[in-house]
């Protein structure tokens, strides 16, 4: 398992691109021109991301990184309405995060789904709308429309795919203290075991069973040291795994290992560690196991270490990975509690069901609908936005009427307001993408608002000093 496992992936995801609307008229026998019948185009599919609980890795976006679904096709004549693109289901493990990356520094800016449950998904990345057809557009004044809306094109946009183990019960404690010992001893994974430190350098998963028939997941993760929550050390990439696991079991070597540290505070470094990563590790159920026991002279460790742990409130078991004493007694504490965890889990899943998409689809929305207006020059504004964009994208620029239809859609989205505001006035330029229109927003005949100060970039200053186009 070890040169397959793959936990952290950066991907780019795009919906399909909206088929066009399609401009037609009726053609009958002995009728010159009939109606408007150009059908939609059809819509882009979704890029969604699943979780399929027979995945264990990320390993399918190690090496591709673009993933794109399937694009809707052309509306046509006689109403005929274009075919809908299929979505792209990206399967992942069951325990992996979803996040938004900023596109410059592919950085996450926030989560989007965490799918903990086999079947649950996320879009990811949503297909464009179709165009409409000229049926649409058909009003009291217009009967003829001439012009249909062009696809919606999906954007891209990357996303980080995480995969946190879905390990219920890991095995936490310093190097070489005998953690991939035990998970050899217990299941059937077959991890390095060697007498130096950080044997162990990706977690190792295995499958535990107890005398009483229940079973659960234990991860073996790399030794933590002093400063891990910091960074030093394998640990720190790790200690997220442990985040998700249900149980810690805390290992400590009782010989004080071949430093000759002491077993206590050895205890009480680890503890400070996952408090300092997280401070609920801090109160994470843990069982505290003293391994390695079969060496002679340390008895006394133990019972200091025992009295310490069970002052902690925590569950304390003496053991030897290489006898396997008292690993069978381990083994069944661990699955009961498991079990109970678990129901709990599940107790509080049901009372207070999680769901991201619905969240991140309404941050998704509010930021396509932000737009930004800046001045470029005099009588120049440049305005951003996706969905601004987006409509001028659908806008076929060689029809008068299609933009005609697109300055009316202005208008009323408040955009024309929002440039009168910032001192757009009649005949300015107006930017958007590399396309350019003139302002006829501002009828009201009267003079412009002052220019809001924050719109005005340095350079307009400049602008200004040539004289360029004093009309207002
Ligand atoms: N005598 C004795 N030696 C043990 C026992 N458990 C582990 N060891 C030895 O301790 C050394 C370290 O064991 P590992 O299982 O690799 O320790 P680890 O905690 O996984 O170490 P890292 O992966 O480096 O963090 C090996 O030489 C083991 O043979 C035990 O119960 N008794
Ligand atoms: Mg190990």
């Amino acid at each position: 398992m070890e040169n397959t496992f793959t936990d952290l992936s950066h991907i780019n995801v795009r919906g399909g691109d909206g088929g066009a609307g399609c401009m037609s008229f009726r053609r009958e026998a002995f009728v010159p021109k009939g109606g408007p019948d150009g059908g939609d185009g059809g819509r882009g599919g979704d890029v969604v991301v699943e979780a399929d609980p027979q995945l264990s890795s990320l390993i399918d976006y190690r090496y591709k990184h673009h993933f794109k679904a399937e694009r809707g096709t052309h509306g046509q004549g006689a109403r005929r309405h274009g075919r809908d693109g299929a979505d792209l289901v990206l399967r992942v493990p069951v325990g992996t995060v979803v996040r938004e990356l900023d596109p410059a520094t592919q950085t996450p800016l926030y989560d989007i789904a965490d799918l903990t449950h086999p079947g649950e998904r996320v879009v990811v990345a949503p297909g464009g709308a179709g165009g409409r057809g000229n049926i649409h557009f058909v009003t009291s004044v217009r009967r003829a429309p001439a012009f249909a809306e062009k696809g919606e094109p999906a954007r891209d946009h990357w996303i980080e795919l995480e995969m946190k183990l879905m390990a219920d019960a890991a095995l936490v404690g310093m190097p070489s203290v005998g953690k991939s010992s035990i998970i050899a001893r217990v299941s059937a994974a077959r991890p390095k075991v060697a007498d130096y430190p950080f044997t162990t350098l990706v977690p190792n998963l295995g499958v535990a069973r107890a005398a009483s028939g229940q079973s659960f997941v234990l991860a073996d993760v790399p030794g933590l040291i002093e400063g891990a929550s910091e960074g030093k050390g394998l640990g720190h990439q790790f200690l997220r795994h442990i985040e998700r696991t249900a149980l810690i079991l805390h290992v400590v070597d009782v010989t004080g290992g071949y430093e000759g540290r002491d077993a206590v505070d050895d205890y009480r470094t680890i503890n400070a560690e996952l408090a300092a990563y997280a401070s609920e590790l801090a109160s994470r159920p843990q069982i505290v196991v003293a391994n390695k026991c079969d060496l002679p002279g340390t008895e006394e460790a133990v019972e200091r270490l025992r009295a310490v742990a069970e002052a902690d409130g925590h569950a304390f078991f003496a053991v030897s990975a290489a006898t396997g004493t008292g690993l069978d007694a381990l083994v069944t504490s661990c699955a009961a509690e498991v079990a109970r965890l678990r129901a709990e889990a599940a107790q509080e899943a049901e009372a207070a069901p999680q769901d991201l998409s619905e969240r991140w689809e309404l941050e998704r929305q509010r930021r396509e609908r932000a737009f930004s207006i800046a001045r470029e020059e005099r009588h120049a504004w440049r305005v951003s936005g996706a969905n601004v964009e987006r409509m001028v994208i659908q806008t076929d620029w060689d029809n008068d009427e299609a933009v005609a239809y697109l300055q009316h859609r202005f208008a009323r989205s408040g955009l024309d307001d929002a440039l009168a505001r910032a001192g757009a006035v009649n005949g300015d330029e107006i930017r958007i993408l590399e396309l350019a229109f003139t302002f006829e927003g501002d009828r009201r005949d009267e003079p412009a608002p002052a220019a809001d100060e924050k719109d005005l970039a340095p350079e307009d200053v400049v602008e200004d000093g040539t004289g360029d186009g004093e009309r207002s």
